[in-house]
């Protein structure tokens, strides 16, 4: 098949290298994150104690409710001797339009592109991130090589103080992780991770769950 010939898309996607039109390959769209993110951090960042970090995370969030840029969910990637940040995230869901742009999945994608490696088993590395992961995040984590996940607001608070569902995350999903070697410490800072998922609520904030969840 000629797929010039039948795919509009193939055809405008060219650039121009040494004189000569190329054409590019597919490509998925990249998330463009917030410009107001580099006030709040920077990859390369040292951030030395958990406490650090997990502030930066909850920053992210109220942030993100303050600015109106997404969901009010913040996240960092660190290297866990050094404290450097390797990855940032910041719920990207409605702006990029995809459905897998939460905080957590775009913090470890940026890390594992700062490393050029799907793997980041390869020096110790710990998400800090201002809610518990949903389903999806829970289940994303465990082919990131990352070795401890902390979080500050739970599930329930998530679902309580700004409606989202957070899907069906099973009752032992702490010991899964655990089990593979992943180290996990909760309810850090939940009390200010808590104020922004209120604010975010009262500001009419949107839940952009899945269509299907709505009609369920
Ligand atoms: C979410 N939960 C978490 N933890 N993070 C996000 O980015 C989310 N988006 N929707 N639920
Ligand atoms: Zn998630």
């Amino acid at each position: 098949m000629d797929i010039d010939g039948n795919f509009g898309i193939l055809v405008f996607n060219t650039q121009q290298r040494g004189g000569e039109m190329q054409k590019q390959n597919l490509c998925l769209t990249s998330v463009r994150l917030p410009a107001w993110l580099e006030q709040e951090v920077a990859l390369g960042q040292i951030l030395a104690t958990e406490e650090e970090r997990m502030t930066v995370a909850i920053n992210l969030a109220a942030r993100q409710v303050k600015e109106g840029s997404g969901g009010p969910f913040g996240a960092v990637v660190c290297n866990l001797d050094s404290g450097e940040v390797i990855g940032i995230g910041v719920n990207q869901v409605t702006a990029s339009g995809w459905s897998a742009a939460h905080a957590e999945f775009v913090a470890w994608t940026m890390a594992q592109e700062t490393r050029r490696s799907y793997d980041l088993g390869a020096e110790p590395v710990g998400l800090y991130t201002s809610a518990q992961p949903c389903v999806s995040c829970w289940g994303g984590l465990f082919w990131t090589g990352i070795a401890r996940l902390v979080y500050a607001a739970t599930k329930h608070d998530v679902e309580q103080y700004a409606g989202f569902d957070e899907g069906p995350v099973p009752a032992d999903w702490q010991d899964a992780l655990v089990q593979r070697g992943v180290t996990v410490q909760g309810s850090v800072l939940r009390s200010e991770a808590i104020l922004a998922l209120k604010e975010y609520r009262q500001l009419g904030g949107e839940q952009y769950n899945a269509s299907l969840l709505k009609n369920s």
